[in-house]
C-alpha cells in the first residue's frame, strides 16, 4: 500500500454513497483516478443500468484536459470483466493505459469474481486489492448478499419504548420515538428497495410506505395480506396512500380478491416470499410492521432497533414467536452501534454472536 491509497479509497468510497437508492439491485461504486498525486477524475454509479463508476472517473478526468495514461484508479469494487448493460470496465482500464489499480473488494457477482483483477494483472496492471475492503463490504452489504443468494438483504426495523413494546395493548404505537428517528427511518428506506408491512397496519395506519427525503426513488411496498383484508376494504370503498406512488405487491392466500386491485401472490412461508421477492428484482426488504417482524425473524440480516424514551408496562412485544425458555438458547446479537437522535437511540445489529 501506497501513502494516500487510504486517503484515496475513502474518497471513492464517500462517492460511491451518491448512488444510495438508486442503483439498487447493483452495488453503490465509486473511484477516483489520481496521476503525480493529484486527483484528475471523479466517478460513481449513479443509476441502475448506468454507466459504472470507472467510466465516469475516466470520462470526467478527459473533460477536464487530463491525460489518465499513467495513472493509478482507486475503485471500491473490483472492475467488472463481462457484458451487462455495461461494457467491461476492466478492459477499458487497460486500453486507456492505467498504471495501477487500487480496489477495494472482489467483485462477488459470479459472473466477476476475481477475473475483473486477473484481466487487468495479465496486461501488466499493478493491481492492489483490499484496501478499506471492511468498509466497502460494509457498503455494500446489500449486494453482497442479493448477487450471492437471489434473495433479498432482510432488516427488520422497530421503534419500542425502553421497556421493549412496540404498541399497548390495544395497538397504538404512535410517537414511540422523535422528529431525528423518524428521519433516519426515511435514510432506512432510501437504502432498502422494498418496504414490508402485514394488512394490520395498513388498515389501521393508512401508511405512505414512500422516501419523504428529497432526491429518494420510489419504493416497492410488500403487504402480507393472508385473508385479503385489503382488498375487501377497497371493494367497499376504502382508499389507501401506499398506492399513491410506487409499486404495490401483495402476499396473499386469495390472490382472486386483488384482480383488477393490485399485483398479488399467494402467501406461501416466508422463505418462499423472500425467493419470490428475490425473482422479482428486489435486491433488499426493510421490514417495518412489529407484527410480522418475528415470522422473518430466521432471515433477518440486521436490525435497526429504535428506542424512544418510554415505558408502557404492558402491550405488544415484537418477538413473542421466539419463546426462549432457557437464557443459554437466547437469539444472540451483535451490536455494529448505538446512536443518539434527539431523544431516542438507535440499535443497529447483526445476528449471531461471531
Ligand atoms: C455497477 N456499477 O460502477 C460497477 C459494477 O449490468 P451491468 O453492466 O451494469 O453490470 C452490473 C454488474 O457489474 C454488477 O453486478 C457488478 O458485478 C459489476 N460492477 N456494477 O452497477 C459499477 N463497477
Ligand atoms: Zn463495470
Amino acid at each position: 500500500m501506497s501513502t494516500g491509497d487510504g486517503k484515496f479509497m475513502r474518497l471513492a468510497l464517500e462517492l460511491a454513497k451518491r448512488g444510495d437508492g438508486w442503483v439498487n439491485p447493483n452495488p453503490m461504486v465509486g473511484a477516483v483516478i489520481v496521476k503525480d498525486e493529484k486527483i484528475i477524475g471523479l466517478g460513481w454509479h449513479r443509476n441502475f443500468g448506468g454507466r459504472h463508476a470507472e467510466v465516469n472517473a475516466i470520462e470526467d478526468a478527459k473533460r477536464k484536459g487530463h491525460d489518465v495514461r499513467g495513472a493509478t484508479m482507486y475503485v471500491t469494487l473490483e472492475p467488472c470483466s463481462h457484458w451487462g448493460k455495461q461494457p467491461p470496465c476492466a478492459d477499458r482500464i487497460i486500453e486507456e493505459g492505467f498504471k495501477r489499480v487500487v480496489v477495494a473488494m472482489e467483485d462477488p457477482n459470479p459472473l466477476v469474481a476475481g477475473r475483473g483483477i486477473e484481466k487487468m494483472r495479465k496486461a501488466g496492471i499493478e493491481v492492489e486489492v483490499g484496501v478499506l475492503g471492511r468498509e466497502a463490504r460494509k457498503l455494500n452489504e446489500i449486494f453482497i448478499k442479493y448477487i450471492t443468494t437471489g434473495t433479498p438483504f432482510v432488516s427488520i426495523k422497530l421503534a419500542l419504548t425502553l421497556d421493549g413494546f412496540i404498541a399497548t395493548e390495544n395497538g397504538s404505537s404512535q410517537w414511540i420515538t422523535g422528529e431525528e428517528a423518524r428521519l433516519k427511518v426515511q435514510e432506512l428506506r432510501k437504502r432498502h428497495m422494498a418496504i414490508m408491512v402485514g394488512s394490520g397496519t395498513v388498515l389501521a395506519d393508512d401508511p405512505r410506505l414512500n422516501c419523504r427525503l428529497e432526491n429518494c426513488p420510489e419504493k416497492v411496498k410488500v403487504i402480507l395480506d393472508r385473508s385479503g383484508r385489503v382488498a375487501e376494504a377497497i371493494k367497499a370503498g376504502r382508499r389507501f396512500k401506499l398506492f399513491e406512488d410506487g409499486r404495490a405487491i401483495f402476499f396473499t392466500e386469495r390472490p382472486e380478491l386483488f384482480e383488477g386491485i393490485a399485483e398479488a401472490y399467494p402467501i406461501t412461508e416466508p422463505g418462499e416470499i423472500l425467493r419470490k421477492l428475490g425473482e422479482l428484482g428486489i435486491d433488499s426488504i426493510l421490514i417495518e410492521g412489529g407484527r410480522i417482524a418475528c415470522e422473518f425473524l430466521a432471515f433477518a440480516d440486521k436490525f435497526y432497533l429504535f428506542y424512544g424514551p418510554k415505558l408502557f408496562g404492558n402491550g405488544i412485544k415484537p418477538f413473542e414467536c421466539l419463546k426462549v425458555e432457557n437464557a443459554d438458547y437466547a437469539l444472540l446479537l451483535r451490536i455494529e452501534s448505538i446512536e443518539r437522535l434527539g431523544e431516542s437511540f438507535l440499535v443497529t445489529a447483526y445476528p449471531g454472536d461471531g
